[in-house]
């Protein structure tokens, strides 16, 4: 064993730089402007701005391109109540993520204006009332010419962003559907938009293009449901598929199916996670994908012409330790990443001002 020598010591200080002083020139450039409005990485910070991965929290859409927003709906879920509080926990969780992409090196807030518009309120306690709040909300922020990002809630928020932008974009809309289950059945239970129902029901209105649309992920013991997929043309690709055939084959088949220039949405559901890492959800089920899966596949849709996304069914109450709360605040920081970078190939964007 030999002591360092004094020299060594004296090279490893000169190393020693300060806390927030980093070598990339766009990093650097990115916290000196950002600061200023007080984003920071201080743990202070985290609590200065409340919003989705400290984004800024406002309702103001001018000079905004892509809006972060919670639907803390749980009315819709046919299984455990609960989603409700979903925005809430990846809110909080959300704080230790960004603001830097770490394969692609995207800063987010750099590639266009983003903001956090807070949760959709409630204009009543009815399902089919709270569904128009979404839309109303969402038609209001696409209308202003911004990309939206939904944080729900379950998967029945998905139907009232899809009909809002279905609207403003004058489209049906390609889908890149990441799932447990297709969520393709016909009414349950009385309601007859539901989240198992919500596709069937957005196809069926012309919001999405069943020949144009993904379902990945699909297993369970439900597979009797999904008929109407198969019959109406969209393409269902189960998790053992995923797990035989690879993300690459995978990827290839979404860029066939869904094309790179007619537009898209992306809905993630989170049980099409495996259950054990995401117990936290309305309907967790083994057997199923991984986060570095549904991250390569998110991944793949920056080829694709994204304009719209969600993230659903994180369910706080059976989350008893916030770990999957933990894993979806990442998988929603890849899906902005993903709008950002779509939004800023296709148009000129503004940068985020706290
Ligand atoms: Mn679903």
């Amino acid at each position: 064993m030999t002591k360092l020598t004094e020299q060594q010591l004296q090279y490893l200080k000169s190393l020693d730089k300060g806390p927030f002083e980093f070598r990339d020139p766009r990093v650097a450039a990115f916290f000196e402007r950002a600061a200023d409005s007080g984003y920071s990485l201080e743990t202070n910070g985290f609590f200065a701005h409340p919003g989705f991965f400290q984004a800024p929290h406002r309702k103001v859409l001018n000079g905004v391109d892509v809006v972060m927003l919670g639907s803390p709906l749980d009315l819709g879920a046919i299984g455990l109540a609960g989603a409700r509080h979903g925005p809430d926990a990846i809110r909080r969780a959300s704080r230790n993520y960004g603001p830097v992409h770490e394969q692609t090196g995207d800063i987010p807030f750099d590639a266009c204006s983003v903001i956090d518009w807070g949760d959709v309120e409630w204009s009543a306690t009815a399902l089919d009332q709270r569904i128009e709040d979404i839309y109303q909300t969402v038609k209001e922020i696409a209308g202003a010419g911004c990309a939206t990002l939904n944080c729900g809630g379950e998967h029945t928020t998905s139907y009232g962003c899809l009909k809002a932008l279905s609207e403003i974009h004058d489209d049906s809309f390609g889908l890149i559907h990441i799932d447990a289950h297709c969520d393709t059945m016909s009414t349950w239970g009385g309601d007859a938009i539901n989240d198992g129902s919500v596709f069937r029901q957005a196809a069926l209105q012309g919001f999405i293009d069943p020949q144009r649309t993904v379902q990945i992920g699909i297993r369970g013991r439900a597979g009797f449901l999904w008929e109407f997929s198969h019959d109406s043309g969209m393409t269902v690709i189960t998790a053992d598929e995923v797990h035989e055939k690879g993300t690459q084959w995978v990827s290839d088949q979404i860029l066939e199916i869904v094309g790179s220039t007619e537009k898209t949405y992306f809905s993630l559901d989170v049980d099409s996670l495996d259950s054990s890492v995401m117990m936290g959800t309305t309907g967790p089920e083994p057997f199923g994908l991984t986060p570095r899966q549904v991250r390569s596949l998110i991944s793949t849709a920056r080829h694709c012409n994204v304009i719209g996304a969600d993230m659903v069914e994180v369910n706080p109450n059976r989350d008893t330790d916030g770990s999957s709360a933990w894993v979806a605040a990442a998988l929603f920081f890849e899906l902005l990443c993903l709008i950002t970078h779509c939004r800023k190939q296709r148009q000129d964007t503004f940068i985020t001002q706290w």
